[in-house]
């Protein structure tokens, strides 16, 4: 069915979100950074109820950001470094602890930027995985070196639990919809350098502008 159809994940697609994202002068377009987030909360949603609690608050944090791309001042939010800008030189961002902001587009993004980075490895290790190498370590290590560090032991422990009831290699391949194990390894060399780039352009722009530890 149609609706069956739009649920349905395909890393490629993902892939052409990414490839969309920077612009000539590698900005980065909001628009695409987001439609990437949604398929990926499509692929989580696609592994079970058990990743509700993740996927419910990327959703939350993509809704923030599409609300502002669609807001009276959406122009302003065409790429990152246009919204940075725009809500730095407004007053709009809770700088040093929770304020009159705590909705920003800076402090939200920062959360996803920091989930890119997880995505990064997790994909890095599983392009160089073996047959019976275990998803839920691959995962555990990547999130352990990435977002675990800014998040609370009660989310770590369920983050942890998780991870545990993650299907294993081959379904996972399965679910992203590309083809045999090879294409799905080949797919994801393409697709590591160019997250890899976004996470890095975007990172620059926020320790340029101090914000990396927005509140
Ligand atoms: C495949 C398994 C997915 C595992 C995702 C790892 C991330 C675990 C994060 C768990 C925490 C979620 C609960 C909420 C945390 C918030 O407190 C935190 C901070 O926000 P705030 O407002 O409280 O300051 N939020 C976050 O850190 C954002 C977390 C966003 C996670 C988005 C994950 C989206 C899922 C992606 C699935 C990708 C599958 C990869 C393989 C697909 C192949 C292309």
């Amino acid at each position: 069915s149609e609706a069956a159809d739009e649920q349905k994940f395909c890393l490629q697609e993902v892939l052409d979100t990414y490839r969309l994202c920077l612009s000539p002068e590698k900005e980065v377009y909001l628009e695409h950074y987001v439609a990437g987030w949604r398929g990926l909360v499509k692929f989580l949603n696609s592994l079970g109820s058990v990743f509700g609690f993740i996927s419910k608050d990327a959703v939350t944090k993509i809704q923030i950001l599409v609300a502002l791309l669609n807001g009276e001042n959406g122009s302003q939010y065409s790429t990152l470094q246009s919204m940075v800008k725009y809500e730095l030189d407004n007053g709009l961002v809770d700088l040093t602890k929770r304020g009159p902001h705590p909705d920003s587009g800076c402090r939200t993004l920062l959360r996803l930027h920091r989930a890119l980075r997880w995505l990064e490895l997790f994909l890095e290790r599983l392009r160089v995985s073996t047959e019976d190498s275990k998803t839920s370590a691959l995962c555990a290590e990547a999130y352990n070196e990435s977002l675990a560090q800014h998040h609370p032991w009660v989310v770590r422990k369920a983050a942890g639990m998780a991870f545990l009831v993650l299907p294993g290699r081959p379904t996972f391949f399965e679910v992203m919809n590309v083809g045999p194990p090879e294409q799905v390894v080949s797919m994801l060399g393409e697709a590591v350098p160019l997250i890899s780039e976004v996470y890095k352009i975007t990172e620059e722009l926020y320790a340029e502008h101090n914000l990396l530890d927005l509140p």
